[in-house]
Parts: structure tokens; sequence; C-alpha cells
């Protein structure tokens, strides 16, 4: 039983660090907990489907995931989401990852949800920050982030702390084990180095491998046609997969191969294994999910298909896999075009896509949320208001009054204040005509 699951825990990662830690936890009948965390900044695009569906499997497996909406982590680097839209970033994210759960009938019961805010800024947390900052030197902190944290001319000291407080979470989140994408890695070694050296436990840490965007290159990349939206609409997910790089005969950069790699197939193989029965540690698993749940293979296609891909008779008929190598194998023989690839997952994302975007239009809140979240960049900005501006002491319409009569008055004792402290009438920013000391 503790081998299944384990083998369940692990399978399809890039890299597994500390996996004793998980397997004494698995011997001894105990359940581990494992955190994967996100910063919300930018519209997550749909390669989230990747760490996704392998928490999947963790709940399949028992364990304990909390989800981090990492606030706090969202600003730290290069204010990626500036701080006054970053609360309504965390719950468009918070909205959205809760759709893709279900639409993935992943029960969202067994799932934490935990804002970094909601802990890191507390005494002990911060405390344990500024002790990590003694311990840590500029050089490691700038290592641990290099891959994760925005590399720009004039970095700023908040990239350095963010390595530290990814550290600290492990131990403010309880957890035994923390995934992530195998760019972490350098930000998951330094917390192995690190934590044991604040008093507190070193936890496993589990990669997934790096799947290539349609571009073929990363696809967090800020060209917005590499990547697919959670809300794009058919004929956008069409058009964005058919401008993707995907050339014949080339399996290396080939994003579309990567994404029925990375998640249609284990998608289908979710599927095909619950109507089998097999539900993992949960039998309710899979019963409250939204949308089609058949496996993305065609009609008639042999038992055990895991993607198909149709054809028209004259063009050899369709083509249906039971793994991704045989996938694979025949698209680096040129025996299947690029455009029917496409076709078959740009067909596959949109039956992905189909329920969370009716789960959208179906949330008013969420709708708003949106909207304030990711604001249209070619809005007409408001009017900038008029500030006030306060004349200078013994200028402007009311210089002829006694000093200090205009203002607030002063208590016995002392000096009435001035136009530069802080606390003069000026700060509030009211313009003059409504300012009720000025009339
Ligand atoms: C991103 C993109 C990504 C991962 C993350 C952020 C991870 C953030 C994070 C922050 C704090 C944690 C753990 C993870 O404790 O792929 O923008």
């Amino acid at each position: 039983m503790a081998d299944v699951k384990f083998e369940l825990i692990t399978r399809r990662l890039q890299e597994v660090l500390g996996g004793d830690i998980i397997k004494a936890i698995l011997a001894e009948g105990r359940t581990p907990k494992c955190y994967w965390g996100t910063a919300p900044t930018g519209r997550p695009h749909i390669g989230y489907f990747v760490p996704l569906t392998k928490i999947a499997d963790f709940l399949r497996a028992d364990v304990e995931v909390t989800v981090l909406l990492a606030d706090v982590h969202a600003f730290l680097d290069n204010l990626k989401a500036p701080l006054e839209l970053v609360a309504h970033r965390t719950q468009y994210y918070k909205k959205l990852l809760l759709a893709v759960f279900t639409s993935l009938g992943i029960p969202t019961s067994k799932l934490r949800f935990v804002e970094g805010s909601s802990y890191q800024l507390s005494r002990e947390y911060s405390l344990d920050n500024y002790k990590l900052c003694t311990l840590v030197t500029e050089h490691d902190a700038k290592k641990a982030g290099a891959e994760v944290v925005k590399q720009v001319e004039s970095p700023l000291l908040s990239g350095l702390l963010y390595p530290g407080m990814q550290a600290l979470d492990e131990q403010y989140l309880g957890c035994d084990f923390q995934f992530g994408g195998v760019d972490q890695r350098k930000i998951f070694t330094f917390a192995e180095l690190y934590l044991p050296r604040l008093g507190y436990a070193k936890r496993a840490h589990l990669m997934n491998p790096m799947v290539p965007g349609l571009g073929g290159g990363k696809m967090s990349s800020s060209d917005p046609n590499s990547k697919i939206d959670f809300l794009d609409p058919p004929e956008v997910v069409r058009r964005k997969i058919k401008n993707a790089f995907c050339e014949e005969g080339n399996t290396a950069e080939n994003g579309v191969l990567a994404f029925v790699k990375a998640v249609l197939i284990p998608v289908s193989e979710l599927r095909i294994e619950r109507q089998q029965g097999k539900t993992g540690a949960d039998a309710e698993e899979g019963a409250s999910a939204i949308g089609d749940q058949t496996p993305f293979a065609l009609e008639g296609a042999p038992d055990g298909t895991v993607f198909s891909v149709f054809r028209k008779e004259e063009y050899g008929g369709s083509l249906h896999y039971k793994s991704f190598d045989e996938l694979e194998a025949d698209f680096a023989a040129k025996k299947l075009h690029p455009k029917d690839l496409k076709t078959a997952v740009a067909d596959g994302i949109i039956r992905l896509l189909d329920p969370i975007r009716a789960a959208f239009e179906q949330d008013e809140e969420w709708k708003k949320t949106e909207k304030l979240a990711y604001p249209d960049p070619n809005a007409k900005p408001e009017k900038k208001k008029k500030v006030y501006h306060p004349p200078p002491p013994g200028k402007g319409k009311n210089a002829k009054l006694a000093d200090g009569a205009a203002g607030p008055a002063a208590p016995e004792g002392q000096a009435a204040p001035s136009a530069h402290a802080p606390d003069a009438t000026s700060t509030t920013g009211a313009p003059e005509e409504s300012n009720p000391a000025a009339s």
C-alpha cells in the first residue's frame, strides 16, 4: 500500500529530493502533507493544467494538499502584481483554480487554500525572516532566486527576500514536501540548506518537468499569442494553436506535442482509471466533476486509447494512441501531420476549457473580480483629481486672517501645525472649494 502511494505521488516527475522523508511517513501509516505555491501575478494560462493534474495524483494518494496563494511574493518579485491589484488577483486565481479542480473532478473539499499574507505578516514569521537575513549571504539569496525572480538591471532588495520567505513557508504551512516546477530547484535546495539552520526540519521536494509554450519556448513569455488563457473561447484557441510552432517530424521544442504529453494524456488516464473504478483514496473522486469526462479518444477507438487524431478515410483514417511514445514516434516518422495533430489538440483544449468558461459566465462576482484584477490596459485613464496645494504661509485668500485662525486651533502649550508637518490639512488632498477650513 505504501509503495503504491509512493509511486502515485512520484510518477511523471522530473526529480525527487528527499523521497525517504515521504517513504518514512507512508511506512508509519501517516498522511503526508504537501503544498504547492503560486504567485497571483499575470493571467494564469493553460500551462497551469500541468501542476494541477499532478495535484490530482497527490489527492488520490491521500496526501493533504495546501495551495498557497503567494500574494506577498507576487509583489516581492519586481512588483509583477502591483500592490493595489494583488488582492483582486489573489481572488481571481482562487476562483479559477477552484473551477479547474472541479472540472478535473478533484474534490475541492480536500484542498486547503491559504493566502501568504495571512501569516507572513505575523510577529513570528517576521522575526524568522530577519533571523534568516542574518544567516543568508546576498550571494546565496541571489543564486537561489536566479531562475524564478525576474532578473533586472537594478535588482531590488525584495527579490532577495523571496527565496528565504519561500523556505519559511514550508515551516509555516506545516508541510512534509513542497511541490513545484523544476525551475524552483535552486529555491528548494536553498530551503533544504537553511531551514535546519533555523532549527526547523528539512523538507522533501518534488519537481515537475517544465513544459514548453506554444512558441516552443517558455510558456510564461510575455507574448500573449503563445499562451492560451483559461477563458479563451474556441475560435481563439484554434487560432493560437494554428499559429503554434509545430514542425513536421520535429519532436523537440514542440509545445503542441508537449501539451499532449503533460496534460491531455494524463487527464485521459485519470478519466479511464475512474471509469474502471480506480478512484484512489477517495471513492467520491470524479463524482462532482463538471463537463464531459470521457478520455480524449474518438468514438470507436480501441480500449485503452488515451489520445485519438481524427483523419478522413482518404488520408488513412483516424489514429489512436495508447501512449505518448507511440504518438511521438509517428510524429517523428512523419506519419502524423502537424495539421491533424493541431486540430486534435485544439479540440481537446476546447473540451477542457468549456466547463471553466461556463463557471466564469455564471459567476457575477468572479466577473467583477476579473475586471478589477486585470483592468483593460487600453482603457482611458481616469481624469486626475485636482490636488489641493496650500499656499505658503502669508499668501493665498485667507492670508489676512490672524496666524493659525485658518487652520486647526493649537491646543494650549503646543504650536499650531505647520504646512510642512505630515498632519497639516494639505495632506487630505481635498480640493480648495470643499475644504471647510478654507471657507
Ligand atoms: C510564479 C510562477 C511559478 C511559481 C511561483 C510563482 C511560485 C511561487 C511561490 C511563492 C511562495 C512559495 C511557493 C511558491 O512558498 O511557476 O510566478
